[in-house]
């Protein structure tokens, strides 16, 4: 079982001279009204490294409509964000919200570090997830950072309903390790939230990476999608030489910490050049999903440069899971 890469990839690439002239990577994506609204975090300059929202829009068939000039979403510094990375779009209760990972120390990916020979940052803060209700794609409501304190936060993502009455969320603390935790590797952990200006609580362990490809590390790719056999998620896994692979769960609809079933195989892995040669080699970085008709649209980051996209049928993915 394998994504198709969409036969125009990479859809956005780097633009112009200052916020977006580096990289425009890992897209969120929500579908409306005929219309595909995709944030992208975008990049102007290897050092501080600092991350903005871009926006635009594409139709149903993947034809770009609008590309917006300025930054949709910027951090601020009141709030300690220096920086806004890897947004997850989520339908939730008729409302839009966006999860995007802050930091107050940006800095390059190891990665660019080496190739232009920019220090080790002096400071570094953990990664934190936030929330935040989206407005128009051009004004949010930040509801301030929902992972817990201390801990090393990406890969955030929102449940599309409440389950059982709660608000429903994966995270992926990369620091909650040992045998307190109950796994040796970062791990995806299931929490509620009883309120979304809260905190989650409850947290409890999902999957930790099983096989070489996501040995190294793992972590919630786009929001999960409800089917009739569980909630389908797909999510990122990355080996010990930080290849960044695409695999696909399916986790039990009442209770979302079970997994009833994933692949054993990458559903995608770095094959084309644009996925093989970027500021980060060898990347796949699902962030986005939508669903028309029975075909799932995957929006992912390639080598930390551009934005692309694959798809699969709902069914052949699930078929392929329960065998
Ligand atoms: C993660 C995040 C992503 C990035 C990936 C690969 O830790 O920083 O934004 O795409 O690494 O470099």
């Amino acid at each position: 079982m394998k994504l198709l890469r969409h036969k125009v990839n990479p859809i956005l690439k780097p633009r112009g001279v200052d916020w977006e002239s580096i990289a425009v990577f890992n897209p969120a994506a929500v579908y409306s009204e005929g219309k595909i609204h995709v944030l992208y975090r975008a990049v102007g300059e290897y050092y501080p490294y600092i991350s903005r929202l871009g926006y635009a829009i594409f139709d149903k068939n993947l034809n770009l409509v609008e590309r917006f000039q300025q930054p949709c979403f910027v951090p601020d510094f009141k709030v300690w964000e220096e920086s806004i990375e890897d947004p997850r779009l989520i339908a939730l209760d008729g409302k839009l919200y966006l999860t995007y990972v802050t930091t107050p120390t940006p800095g390059p990916p190891g990665a660019v570090r080496r190739r232009l020979g920019i220090p080790m940052p002096t400071r570094s803060a953990m990664p934190r997830t936030a929330l935040a209700e989206v407005q128009d794609f051009h004004n949010y409501n930040r509801m301030g950072i929902i992972t817990p304190f201390g801990a090393d936060e990406r890969d955030v993502v929102l449940f599309p309903e409440k389950i059982n009455g709660r608000y429903a969320i994966l995270h992926r603390a990369a620091n909650w390790i040992g045998a307190d935790y109950h796994t040796s590797g970062p791990a995806i952990w299931f929490a509620w939230m009883d309120s979304l200006d809260g905190k989650m609580q409850g947290h409890k362990l999902v999957m930790q990476g099983e096989t070489e490809w996501e040995g190294n590390k793992l972590g919630a790719g786009p929001p999960p999608i409800k089917t009739d056999a569980g909630w389908l998620l797909i999510y990122h896994g990355v080996d010990e030489n930080t290849v960044y692979r695409a695999g696909a769960a399916l986790l039990d609809l009442e209770q979302p910490w079970k997994v009833i079933a994933r692949s054993s195989e990458p559903i995608l892995e770095p094959e084309e050049d644009y996925e093989k040669f970027g500021d980060v080699p060898n990347v796949v970085f699902p962030e986005g999903i939508v669903r028309i008709d029975d075909e799932l649209i995957i929006f992912y980051g390639a080598a930390d440069k551009v934005c692309c996209v694959a798809k699969i049928g709902l069914n052949e993915i699930i078929d392929d899971l329960l065998k």
